[in-house]
């Protein structure tokens, strides 16, 4: 795993409301964006291990308003699931700071937050099976519906225009004319393949559907799944959580739950839609989304075409503008994981009928 400082977890630690004697501390998890490492703590012979993360200010630019979403959402997600005996894994909770903030900002600028570690979960990178695909599309459908009465005010917009696919497809303009590493070259056929897929990204902006508060990367390995029961227990990763379309975390649940390859995969025959991952993650999904309008469910087998799409896109766009954005071990993984998004793409692409078969059924 790529990590960008030497940190001094104990350091850190010190600066939130926590006791006891730090153990061990590790980096953690596989996501592309923040520095996230795994602590255990000691007290009274107990011990209890928490998240720590630094939030990556490149990419979160107003991190303030960041962690004030994430303050929102997560009390008023803890409000409605208090109660079972379980609801303290199912929701993310933050650990305040010595001075009572939802962060800690170090002398070098960084910002961290701590999290306790949801004991008894995984997040998974590739989907392992239907019922799978169907626990964690419910977790997130549940999510949305336990957002759709969040008190006003209005979200921030933590990255403005974040799923604004004709702005990724200006991005992506720009880099191929800039080419600041002499890489268009190599990526001819998938700047040509984007270009001739243009007139995809109005799709979902064109539709005039109802904004609501929702994760935007609705990603498989940003729910947490129960060790035991396979259920999905909680959704992290809050980030993003802010006003978009239902239909965002919808296409990004498609293409991440749907393919049984890697994000990356070099050998696209393995990379395909399974229907079969379709039909269970379109249940699961509605199971918990019962309030979709017949605009968005008309809309649901073009959702995983352009958040696929787009996200090719924006792989393309980082591979030729030298890996700024996504967390990359080599060159070129950022041009992998376009050609395998493109190819996913046209595999859902070449579904679509039966997609819309499924739901007329
Ligand atoms: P990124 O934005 O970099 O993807 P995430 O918030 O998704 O960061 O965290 C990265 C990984 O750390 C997750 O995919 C998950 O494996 C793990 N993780 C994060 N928060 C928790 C938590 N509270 N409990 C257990 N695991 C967690
Ligand atoms: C990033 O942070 P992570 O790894 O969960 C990215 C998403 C992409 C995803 C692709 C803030 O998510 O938009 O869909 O990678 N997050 C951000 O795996 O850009
Ligand atoms: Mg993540």
């Amino acid at each position: 795993m790529h990590l960008h400082y030497k940190i001094n977890v104990r350091a850190l630690v010190g600066q939130f409301q926590l006791t006891g004697e730090l153990l061990d501390a590790e980096p953690f998890g596989s996501g592309h964006i923040n520095d996230t490492y795994r602590f255990t703590l000691e007290a009274s012979r107990a011990r209890r291990r928490y998240i720590l993360q630094r939030l990556n200010t490149a990419v979160f630019q107003n991190p303030a308003a960041v962690m004030e979403n994430i303050r929102r959402v997560t009390a008023h997600l803890g409000e409605k699931i208090s109660g079972p005996p379980d609801a303290a894994r199912r929701v993310l909770t933050l650990v305040p700071a010595r001075d009572g903030k939802s962060f800690h900002c170090d002398a070098d600028g960084n910002w961290w937050r701590v999290f306790p570690f949801i004991e008894r979960t995984r997040a998974v990178n590739v989907v392992e099976s239907p019922a799978q695909a169907f626990a964690a599309a419910k977790a997130f459908g549940e999510f949305q519906k336990l957002l759709a009465d969040l008190p006003a005010p209005r979200l921030h917009d933590t990255i403005p225009d974040f799923h604004h696919t004709p702005k990724r497809f200006a991005a992506l303009e720009k880099a191929v004319a800039a080419d600041a590493c002499n890489h268009a070259a190599s990526a001819k056929p998938e700047i040509e393949f984007a270009f001739q897929n243009q007139a995809l990204c109005r799709v979902l902006l064109d539709a005039n559907l109802p904004e609501r508060v929702t994760h935007n990367d609705a990603k498989l390995n940003n729910v947490l799944l129960d060790d035991a029961t396979g259920e999905g227990v909680c959704v992290i990763d809050l980030d993003t959580v802010m006003p978009g379309l239902a239909l965002y975390d919808f296409g990004d649940m498609v293409r991440s739950m749907t393919n049984p390859a890697a994000e990356g995969e070099r050998d696209l025959t393995k990379v395909e839609m399974q229907f079969s991952l379709f039909a269970a993650l379109l249940r699961g999904y509605l199971a918990a989304a019962d309030f979709l309008t017949p605009a968005e469910k008309n809309l649901l087998p073009e959702a995983g075409q352009l958040i696929t799409f787009e996200l090719g896109l924006r792989f393309l766009t980082d591979y030729l503008a030298g890996d700024t954005y996504f967390k990359a071990a080599c060159t070129g993984e950022n041009l992998d994981r376009c050609r395998a998004q493109f190819k996913l793409f046209a595999s859902i692409r070449r579904q679509e009928p039966a997609m819309r078969q499924l739901l007329r059924g």
